[in-house]
């Protein structure tokens, strides 16, 4: 709703903007900075309605925002992340989506974290925790941070992860466990604020694969990645612990809602699962009703 602005200060009128601009940017594309002109165009019109004796400013003062521009970005775009344990199947449910529909998929950047100038930051994060945790974690928000940030063509783009799984079960877990110092967890937590409260993260839908630790301790053995040989059931077990308190008990924030689905099946039936939620992960409904309303 429009407020109408006693004054009409530059303060309220840049204030309605930005909240204009924020709820467009969910919808919108958020990267594309307007020119001058329409950057005019969509502050009078946003102006004009405010205040209708004030539209006239000059152009110098008006507000240097980024506004998403419908022309530029005709289809919205939705976010979804994929959490759950370690071998739960988030790379699978990806690659399934891949395969059928208009998505943009961002698989998690392991072969990154195992090669940083020849340094595999995974393999000695698992052999010394106490020595590489803090550094490894730092490069895990990193490179996710990345994947929230690329631009994708598709309406759809589907994460394998967030910076919200690093931070409240990963990193969670080191610090408990006493692999993290004090130290190296506060100075984490001041980075993952400051990124958090500052970046437009934009998650629309988290899908949580639910599955037994016991399950994916079995997954872990057969997959084989060299670097997770010697997981410990116990430490699959702490990670889903705190899985759930995040994502099921609401003990930390929820950037989005959770759809939970449950992952302890094996592959075809899998398979069926994500397709009857298809229409929730792609998040199609929405999809339906911004296209309508364009
Ligand atoms: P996952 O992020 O769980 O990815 P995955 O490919 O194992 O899962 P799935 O089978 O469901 O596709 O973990 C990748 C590896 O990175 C795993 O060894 C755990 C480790 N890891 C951390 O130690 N800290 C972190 O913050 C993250 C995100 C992963
Ligand atoms: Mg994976």
């Amino acid at each position: 709703m429009v407020t109408v602005c006693d004054n009409c200060s530059m303060f309220s009128i840049k204030r309605f903007l930005w909240r204009e601009y924020c709820l467009m940017s969910r919808t919108f594309c958020r990267d594309h900075v307007p020119s001058r002109t329409q950057t005019y165009a969509v502050w009078r019109v946003f102006h004009t309605s405010a205040c209708e004796q004030h539209h006239h400013l000059p152009t110098s003062r008006i507000p240097r925002i980024r506004v998403a521009m419908y022309d530029h970005c005709k289809r919205p775009k939705f976010t979804v992340c994929v959490e759950g344990n370690i071998g739960s199947g988030k790379t699978t449910l990806l690659e399934y989506f891949a395969s059928v529909g208009d998505v943009e998929i961002l698989a998690e950047p392991v072969d990154k974290w195992r090669n940083v100038n020849g340094h595999n930051l995974l393999d000695l994060m698992y052999k010394d925790p106490h020595r590489w945790a803090h550094l490894f974690q730092a490069y895990v928000q990193l490179t996710m941070m990345e994947q929230h940030l690329k631009n994708t063509l598709s309406p759809v783009k589907l994460i394998e992860r967030s910076l919200y799984s690093a931070r409240y079960c990963f990193v969670e877990n080191l610090y408990r466990e006493g692999k993290m110092s004090e130290a190296e967890y506060n100075v984490y937590c001041q980075w993952y604020n400051m990124i958090v409260q500052n970046m437009d993260v934009g998650v629309d839908l988290i899908v949580y694969l639910r599955a037994d630790p016991e399950k994916v301790f079995e997954r872990i053995k057969k997959r084989s990645r060299k670097e997770e040989q010697l997981i410990p059931l116990e430490y699959l077990k702490d990670l889903h612990a705190l899985h759930e308190e995040w994502l099921i008990e609401g003990k930390h924030p929820l950037p989005a809602p959770v759809l939970v689905l449950n992952a302890n099946e094996d592959l075809p039936v899998m398979e069926r699962i994500f397709k009857e939620n298809a229409a929730s992960i792609l998040c199609s409904n929405q999809l339906k009703e911004s296209a309508s309303t364009n």
